[in-house]
């Protein structure tokens, strides 16, 4: 076996987006495509020699393929030993933690997440640093740089390593362990919850239908749920990963994950319904007939976090992405703990977990988390839940009300506009940009823009500013629209609209959300003319 340089040239628009680089899988397949970002993924991590790198990903089509290149390339990098799940499954919070617990210098997920899989579909790969979360914008920026100027990469010529059982083997002096990740994340999910409390809950006759979309959560969900916890056997569906998740999009919400929806609201209804994303960072908690916005989700956690082992000795603080709803903020105004506002995507919570100011974080895109690891995690926060509903006795739908009663109801919805002409879509955010300072003083009936800006964001830690971050009206009453446009899709533009509107007044807290945005709705339209832009008249996606 020897090591070899290989000439390259650099591939154009290798550039990560919200969550690391995602392209159709046709591109990844180019020669030498995975291979200069990787090298240039590698040249950031240096120096590497002796140290510990994590792979996997989340099972979908090329993952096998891109893990055989990877280990050779980290051979011939230099790495002391890998660390790669067995069949090259680890879902991303059980990457985090593997990163943390082993000490590694860093790990690379295979996933492009919630996009579609297979061999017409989106593969991806995301970065993350020694503190187990995803890589900040100085080092996506960095490793864009080098795909830029790359000339060579190194790889070894040695033959495949077999990856479907556990053990340990070496390459060119490189140790791979083949490890079974459900081991280590069970482990830290146990130390977090009650496990006796939500055993007894499920002897009690608590029903579950958990949905792992045919994404990467399935073996976890099933040893965990089923085999730990007592859930009866066929609680988890959809459980074997498939490598084009059925030809499904892999996303939980209430859209993509119609059939829990459908079955939750039906006549054989368990108490509760969960769902995981490709990657299982994501999650969707559904009651009898009702999902669960994870805006609220977030702040239902943060509200009862003390009733959970893990957390309760209290919660420093709380953070959320701008786009998600303020519901969160007046918990931590309750508590008297900051509340910090934060970019669209999960690098931007990385220091302020680090540093102590914020114990739970949460995105409007079903994604929360805590200082448990440094990503989000679907399946701790379906824990977190069964542990409230163990602890409290309440159903999902009671916890909820119980949370409107007290706090309020933020109506929230999002509102995606995807495949749009990319530069169609710029030349409305454009537009928007150019109108925010005449937008102030805007009225229409009893809403009043009093706020109009371009989120730009300081991390309050290390002083890095993030400008751009999504056009916000903040009208008078406290309601707010967001646009912004996505860093995760593969075609075209998907432009995002966010509601968000507060309603304090509990005889109108049974209102459907669309019903209740729709003034915002109306005002979102007219002001940056989306259907004359876009050329849709409605939205493809609501959530
Ligand atoms: C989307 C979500 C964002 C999330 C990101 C990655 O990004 O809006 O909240 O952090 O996906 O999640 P965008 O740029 O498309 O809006 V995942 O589960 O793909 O790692
Ligand atoms: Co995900």
């Amino acid at each position: 076996m020897s090591i070899q340089t290989i000439s390259t040239k650099p591939f154009a628009g290798q550039e990560p987006g919200t969550s690391g680089l995602r392209k159709k899988v046709t591109v990844f397949q180019e020669p030498g495509y995975l291979e200069n970002f990787i090298q240039s993924a590698f040249d950031s991590y240096a120096p590497v020699a002796g140290k510990t790198l994590v792979l996997g990903g989340d099972g979908r089509f090329y993952n096998r393929t891109a893990i055989q290149t990877i280990l050779r390339m980290a051979a011939a990098n230099g790495w002391g030993r890998v660390l790669v799940g067995q069949n090259g499954i680890i879902s991303t919070p059980a990457m985090s933690c593997l990163i943390r617990k082993h000490k590694a210098a860093g790990g690379i997920i295979l996933s492009a997440s919630h996009n579609p899989g297979g061999p017409d579909g989106d593969f991806g790969v995301k970065c993350n640093i020694a503190n187990g979360g995803p890589a900040p914008e100085k080092i996506t920026e960095a490793i864009y740089a080098k795909t830029e100027s790359i000339t060579q990469y190194r790889i070894s010529n040695a033959p495949e390593v077999d990856i479907t059982k556990i053990g340990v083997t070496e390459i060119d002096g490189m140790r791979i362990e083949v490890i079974d990740s459900v081991l280590d994340y069970a482990d830290m999910l146990r130390s977090l919850f009650d496990f006796d409390a939500i055993r007894g809950l499920f002897a009690r006759g608590f029903t579950m239908r958990f949905d792992a979309l045919h994404a990467v959560c399935g073996p976890y969900a099933k040893r965990i749920l089923e085999g730990e916890l007592g859930a009866k056997e066929g609680t988890v569906v959809n459980g074997v990963p498939l490598e084009d998740f059925g030809g499904h999009h892999p996303d939980p919400n209430p859209v993509n994950a119609h059939e829990l929806i459908e079955y939750l609201s039906g006549p054989n209804a368990p108490d509760m319904g969960a769902a995981t994303d490709g990657d299982a960072d994501r999650f969707l908690i559904v009651g009898r007939g009702f999902a669960v916005t994870p805006s609220d989700s977030l702040a239902i956690l943060a509200a009862n976090a003390t009733r959970v082992p893990g957390y309760s000795k209290g919660i420093s603080g709380v953070a959320r992405s701008m786009p998600t709803s303020t519901a969160a903020d007046r918990v931590a105004a309750a508590m008297k703990i900051p509340c910090y506002e934060t970019p669209t995507g999960w690098k931007f919570f990385g220091n302020l977990l680090d540093a102590g100011r914020i114990t739970l974080c949460g995105e409007e895109s079903y994604g929360t988390g805590s200082t448990h690891i440094r990503e989000k995690d679907g399946l701790w926060a379906i824990l977190f839940w069964l542990n409230l509903i163990a602890v409290t006795g309440k159903s999902v739908n009671e916890l909820v009300a119980e949370h409107w009663l007290r706090y309020g109801r933020n109506y929230y919805s999002r509102h995606d506009y995807e495949q749009v002409d990319s530069a169609r879509a710029n030349t409305l955010m454009d537009g928007l940009r150019q109108k925010l300072p005449s937008l102030v003083g805007y009225r229409k009936g009893a809403n009043v823009i009093e706020r109009a800006d371009d989120f730009s964001y300081t991390d309050p830690v290390d002083g890095s500013v993030a400008e751009k971050q999504g056009i916000r009206l903040m009208f008078a009453d406290g309601s707010r629209i967001i646009f912004r446009l996505s860093g995760t899709g593969t075609v075209g533009a998907t432009l995002r609209v966010y509601f968000d509107h507060y309603e304090p007044d509990k005889n109108r807290h049974g209102l459907d959300p669309q019903e209740a945005l729709s003034d915002l709705i109306g005002i979102a339209a007219d002001i940056a003319d989306i259907a004359g832009h876009t050329g849709m008249s409605r939205p493809t996606v609501i959530t």
